[in-house]
């Protein structure tokens, strides 16, 4: 028998249900959950309407990173509802200032060989660490926390070998921006990227970290690397060497898919707007002026990360022309270049320094100037994510962003001399004094719910005859920030449904909302990869608050097309690709037969354009499970419903 890969090993030490068949649903136990404030005060909504006392994991955080901007109440009081809840259900919570989800995680929580499922697409984060760490909607999160499997099509694993060292300048961002660059941020869908090969030795943990947490740019369901002796001292710097153990993929396991990156080949590498897989190399785009710097974020802001930027600065000025900011992934990251004297080099070169926390990324402030370049350690630059419209954002090392810093324009860091060394602490600051522990018995703990936080909207069940108007026709890979952007005006509403809901599309076409209201009922054409990017479920829940019963792609992103499910909308693809050339915006389809087509495990079904007059085959790619769900208008009323079934048996 050939050997198992990593992947193989993990998932089949929490099988639930299903084969490890790549195609086939298979449900796996989930070990931790981790959610950030601005998916959690949905899932947590969910959590609640799941009537379970306490969680089932063995450890779920609620984490607070996100929505820091405190322009109004509404943030702050999310907070609270957030830190009562996690009081209530035996939750930690992680609060505003200790960091980001994803670093934190690693820092504190991530055991090799275990399940997580986060509310965040970057949740792959703690595949640096031997996890299998996958992003979710907040609804699949809740379920996880009252101890159901989580389900998903078992992906192929793509195994990367890696070999060789990387040069001097040249980091594990620019792995990834390599990997980008070959694959394409659709290259990992259905995918699981496990990497293996005399390289890895050569990586940190964090470096790794960096590597997983940007695969979620691939598409891919997650990445995921070995846990060995690297894992072992990470995690005795952590004080936490009791959860070590080797995990690694035999000698002679076999991929579905292989490829490999020689590591000694590579070189500082940049993507261009407004894509991650925009990717060149940063000599070719050297010279052009830079208006903005960002360093941090959950792919680039650990300890090292940081304190080689600090070491570059030390003693030189940040260009007059540029603004740099800086967010250090975690309060621990904070205190240790606080304690070294970097923290000071950073201010004295003229550096902003934010809290530890998402920030910038998420355009929580710092937005660039109109037509001037940033260049950001960030892991996604789609367009307007920064709160600019025509944004020119580029993602890079945190060493070639330092270099741009120095000099006010993209530079290749390559030009700065020698190289410096960074020693990483054999044991870090430990600190837990920011993760609050729920109390033994929390009879007495009252939720506190401010007037943001609104009820969740439940969607119709499926109608058999579905007619209705395509509301809007995007394009190919669109994300969810296109969906439903993020940033500081509509973050703050992601506990309130109706009003998050006006501004759906509202960067793409202004008109969506109005024109979704007047018709009360439509429907969303998409292109490839339809939804990639963020696990918001709000991209799904707000447009099926407006009525949108169906999205019809070429294909989905994987998240998205859960959510969808998850919240009632039927997710149908084309069947010849082509035929999205067909319908336009305004075209009214009618679809006869659906509900009967979905619950009888129909593969295909025919949809008449009416003002075209053509027929459309579209696919059914759904599951039996799934099918069960989204023909009861998503996993709230399905629950609802076996659970009311239940009792009347009972009875
Ligand atoms: C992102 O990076 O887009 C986010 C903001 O972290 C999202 C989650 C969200 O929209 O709340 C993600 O990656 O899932
Ligand atoms: Fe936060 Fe940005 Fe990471 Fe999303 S990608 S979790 S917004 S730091």
């Amino acid at each position: 028998m050939a050997g198992q890969s990593l992947t193989y090993k993990i998932l089949r030490a929490h099988l639930v249900e299903g084969e490890l068949i790549s195609g086939k649903e298979i449900g796996v136990k989930i070990d931790h959950t981790l959610t950030q404030d601005a998916t959690g005060t949905m899932a947590y909504l969910q959590f609640e309407a799941l009537q379970i006392p306490r969680v089932q994991t063995r450890v779920s955080v609620s984490y607070v990173d996100h929505n820091m901007l405190q322009t109004g109440f509404e943030n702050a009081d999310d907070h609270r509802f957030l830190q009562s809840v996690a009081a209530k259900y035996g939750i930690l919570y992680s609060r505003p200032g200790n960091g980001i989800c994803h670093q934190v995680h690693l820092e504190r929580f991530s055991e090799p060989g275990c399940t997580l499922l986060g509310s965040d697409s970057h949740t792959p984060t703690s595949g640096g660490m031997g996890m299998v760490a996958i992003g979710a909607g907040g609804l699949d999160v809740a379920v996880a926390m009252g101890g159901g499997a989580f389900y998903f099509k078992m992906p192929k694993v793509l195994g990367v070998k890696l070999t060789g060292k990387l040069p001097p300048w040249v980091t594990a961002k620019d792995v990834i921006l390599e990997m980008l660059r070959r694959l394409t941020v659709k290259g990992g869908v259905d995918k699981i990227i496990e990497y293996h090969g005399p390289g890895v030795k050569s990586l940190t943990v964090t470096e790794r970290a960096t590597i997983s947490n940007m695969g979620a740019e691939l598409g891919a369901t997650t990445s995921l690397f070995p846990s060995d002796e690297n894992t072992k001292q990470y995690l005795t710097a952590q004080g936490r060497a009791k959860s070590w153990k080797k995990w690694e993929a035999d000698k002679d396991a076999k991929y579905d898919e292989a490829i490999e990156i020689d590591l000694g080949q590579l070189e500082p590498l940049i993507a261009r707007p407004q894509s991650p897989d925009n990717v060149v190399p940063v000599k070719a785009e050297a010279g052009k002026k830079v208006a903005q710097v960002c360093v941090g974020s959950c792919t680039n802001s650990s300890y090292k990360d940081l304190m080689v930027v600090a070491k570059m600065l030390k003693g030189k000025k940040v260009h007059p022309d540029v603004s740099m900011t800086i967010t250090p992934g975690s309060r621990q990251v904070f205190e240790e270049i606080s304690r070294s004297g970097a923290l000071t080099d950073l201010i004295a070169a003229g550096a902003r320094i934010i809290e530890s926390a998402c920030g910038p990324c998420i355009g929580m402030g710092q937005a660039p100037p109109t037509g001037g370049i940033s260049v950001r350690s960030f892991n996604r630059n789609f367009a307007g994510r920064s709160g600019t419209q025509n944004d020119l954002v580029y993602l890079a090392s945190p060493e070639t962003a330092a270099a741009c810093a120095l000099k006010g324009v993209i530079a290749d860091p390559r030009e700065l001399g020698k190289c410096p060394k960074i020693a990483v602490p054999t044991k870090f600051v430990i600190d837990d004094s920011g993760i609050i522990k729920p109390p033994k018995d929390a009879k007495s703990v009252e939720i506190v719910r401010g007037p943001n936080i609104k009820p969740l909207p439940i969607a119709p069940a499926v109608e058999d005859r579905l007619e209705a108007e395509v509301l809007i026709k995007a394009g190919e890979n669109v994300t969810t920030d296109h969906i439903l952007p993020a940033g500081a005006k509509i973050l703050p509403l992601r506990s309130n449904v109706p009003a998050i809901s006006e501004f759906v599309f509202c960067n793409v076409d202004k008109d969506f909302v109005k024109r979704a209201k007047e018709k009360g009922k439509g429907l969303i054409v998409g292109g490839e990869n339809y939804g990639q990017g963020s696990s918001r479920e709000h991209a799904a829940l707000a447009p099926m608050y407006l009525g949108v019963r169906a999205v019809i792609a070429k294909n989905f992103a994987r998240i998205h097309k859960a959510n969808l499910i998850n919240f009632g909308i039927t997710p149908l693809e084309f069947e010849n690709a082509k035929d999205y050339q067909e319908v336009t915006q305004g075209d009214v389809l009618e679809v006869d037969g659906l509900k009967q087509a979905i619950l009888s495990g129909k593969t295909g079904i025919t949809a008449r354009n009416k003002s075209k007059n053509r027929e459309l085959n579209l696919k059914i790619d759904l599951t039996q499970r799934l099918r069960k769900i989204v023909a009861a208008g998503g996993l709230l009323n399905y629950t609802r419903n076996q659970t009311v079934t239940a009792k009347a048996t009972v009875r």
